[in-house]
């Protein structure tokens, strides 16, 4: 009996150290994943400074420098691993146009990532998102002429009212983002 009984205190102990191992891999483990993924974060950040995107509360953006048509500017930024901007905020509608130097100087306009093709007056972002808050100028959108004004652009740009509807064939400049998840 006094043989089983220290057979048993040998038992636990060595579970406890075991577990204690355990413990110490998944820690070492918890602690590598989070060194690899600063790394490719600051690898990715690098990346994308590099190639001129601007970095603003959480997303990268990147101006393009020719223009096209909405469908193929979105192709553009989904080329790049990104997609047509997703406006969530006002201080981020904001950023767009008066913060940064190129809108702002050379009052581009400037494809954003919201549409109605699908069905026309039911406005949706790219990623299939319902238009919460809106930054349409008065009047807009107003599928100007009896025209089928179907992709939204960023045209008032001193005004925070800043979007219009127009045609999806006409050709602008655009932006994409691609959020950081951070
Ligand atoms: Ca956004
Ligand atoms: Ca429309
Ligand atoms: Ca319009």
């Amino acid at each position: 009996l006094l043989f089983l009984f220290f057979f048993y205190l040998h038992l636990c102990s060595l579970l406890k150290r075991v577990s204690h191992w355990s413990l110490l891999y998944s820690c070492a483990k918890t602690l590598l994943c989070l060194v690899v993924e600063l790394m490719s974060l600051i690898v990715s950040t690098d990346h994308y400074l590099k190639q001129n995107w601007i970095y603003f509360s959480g997303s990268f953006y990147y101006i393009s420098t020719t223009e096209k048509s909405w469908q193929s500017s979105r192709d553009d930024c989904l080329g790049r691993g990104a997609d047509l901007i997703i406006i969530n905020s006002k201080e981020e509608n904001v950023s767009t146009h008066t913060s940064w130097e190129f809108a702002r100087k050379f009052q581009k306009r400037l494809w954003i990532g919201l549409s109605d093709r699908q069905s026309e007056g039911h406005w949706i972002w790219q990623d299939g998102t319902s238009l919460d808050e809106s930054f349409w100028h008065p009047g807009e959108p107003n599928s100007y002429w009896g025209r089928d004004e179907d992709c939204a652009e960023i045209k008032y740009i001193n005004d925070v009212n800043s979007w219009n509807d127009l045609v999806c064939t006409n050709e602008n400049f655009w932006i994409c983002e691609k959020k950081t998840g951070v």
